[in-house]
């Protein structure tokens, strides 16, 4: 694959903070864009996210109109390997902290979609291919298992609780298709709603499009809540539907004092005490996934966790391993979890992301494929979590059209799959 042109440009995500959308256009014609997410609660290990000092990209735009423009131009790519590593090789840092990860990765994303196009195949079928999986067989695509979110607080919702983001995952065999899944989810979605109208909670959504009530009393009333939702809108708590959360916990540990500062509840815990919380919430309700219950470097309390609940809950590293492979294999070797978050931008190209699914799935872990606090209308991450072997997907709640953007492809893939 040659490529005749490249070009950047500035856009904004959907808090409307500058982030970077790139077009490579090869020399068959053929065309493909990347568009950046940013997160809001980032992992320390992530690679770095280029911005000037006032906030915009203008020198990850400028990076690419320029060397990399010149780099790359008129280069031939056997693969999308070829063209990832040429530009980790061109950066030639480990925090791909010259060019900018975001820079780079909306180089490997645009080229990606490029390649797919110039094949005639779909992305989805594309990520297939390069996946490198010996039984990859797209007669057996499946549409992933969302976790739906309904309620957010931290950093995402203005810390209306500690806990990020609460989520509804519907259990898949109880429904004919994603689509009949994911509109049971939007149903619960819509009654939280009423329930929150009921008790006289404001309805306004958080940066991922989910309810962020300031007047919630409680990390745990959030839960009574979304069970009130699903009961209301007429499933099954357990059987139709499990919950699931992201604690990011990062966010309000104190290193220093080594405590988790829990605002809503007004305490300050250790990790023990911390860990004891938890049990006693998630023991009385229908928990499938724990997403980041703990600092991202304590990971003695992680893994006597996982020692202690990892034959019952998922157990989920995100701000933990950032879809860096490194960290994935100290995880598999310490058993510190039994799921990996995946986020193309944590670590900046399109391999290196499949290299982290990659290494997760052949380690018997789930691989849950997830969008930012900050997104674009990039739908790619749909197309990523149905081409591999990620199971699941965690896009967000139904309320905002840059979440919705990968929903509806995913009802669009579903439709084309079943033709
Ligand atoms: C997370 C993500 C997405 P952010 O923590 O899992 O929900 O948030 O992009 O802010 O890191
Ligand atoms: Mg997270």
């Amino acid at each position: 694959m040659k490529i005749q042109n490249i070009h950047a440009r500035e856009i904004l995500d959907s808090r409307g903070i500058p982030t970077i959308s790139t077009e490579v256009e090869l020399w068959s014609g053929d065309k493909g864009k990347g568009e950046v997410p940013s997160g809001a609660s980032t992992g320390t290990s992530e690679v770095l996210e280029l911005r000037d000092e006032d906030g915009h990209v203008s020198k990850a735009v400028e990076n690419v109109n320029t060397v990399i423009s010149e780099a790359i131009k008129e280069r031939d790519f056997t693969s999308q390997k070829d063209f990832d590593n040429f530009l980790i090789d061109l950066d030639g840092t480990t925090q791909k902290s010259k060019l900018g990860g975001n820079t780079i990765l909306s180089c490997s994303m645009a080229f990606c979609r490029a390649s797919a196009n110039a094949l005639g195949l779909q992305l989805y079928e594309y990520f297939g291919m390069i996946y490198e999986d010996k039984d990859y067989n797209p007669e057996t695509l499946r549409l992933p298992r969302p976790l739906i979110l309904v309620l957010e607080g931290g950093k995402h919702g203005d810390w209306s609780t500690d806990i990020q983001e609460y989520m509804v995952a519907p259990k898949m065999d109880k429904f004919d298709s994603f689509a009949d899944a994911f509109k049971a989810g939007t149903d619960i979605f819509h009654t939280i709603r009423d329930v929150l109208k009921a008790k006289g909670y404001s309805t306004g959504v958080g940066f991922e499009g989910a309810y962020a009530p300031k007047e919630i009393q409680s990390n745990k009333e959030a839960f009574d809540i979304i069970m009130e939702g699903i009961v209301k809108a007429e499933y099954k708590p357990g059987e139709d539907f499990e919950i699931a959360i992201d604690a990011a916990a990062s966010e309000f540990y104190n290193a220093e004092k080594k405590v988790y500062t829990l605002h809503r509840e007004n305490k300050e815990l250790t990790s023990e005490e911390w860990m004891a919380l938890q049990e006693e919430w998630y023991t009385q309700y229908p928990m499938f996934s724990i997403e980041d219950p703990f600092d991202q470097e304590d990971w003695n309390t992680w893994d006597t966790f996982m020692e202690k609940h990892g034959s019952k809950y998922q157990i989920v590293g995100d701000d933990l391993l950032t879809t860096n492979v490194l960290r994935i294999q100290r995880a598999i070797d310490e058993k510190t979890v039994n799921s990996v978050l995946i986020k193309l931008n944590q670590i900046g190209t399109v391999t290196e992301t499949l290299d982290a699914i990659r290494l997760t799935v052949d380690n018997n872990m789930t691989a849950i494929i997830s969008h930012r606090g900050g997104e674009t209308n990039d739908d790619m991450i749909a197309d990523l979590s149905v081409g591999t072997p990620a199971q699941q997907c965690k896009f967000g709640g139904p309320d905002r059209g840059e979440r919705l953007a990968k929903y509806n492809r995913l009802l669009e893939i579903e439709e084309i799959l079943n033709q």
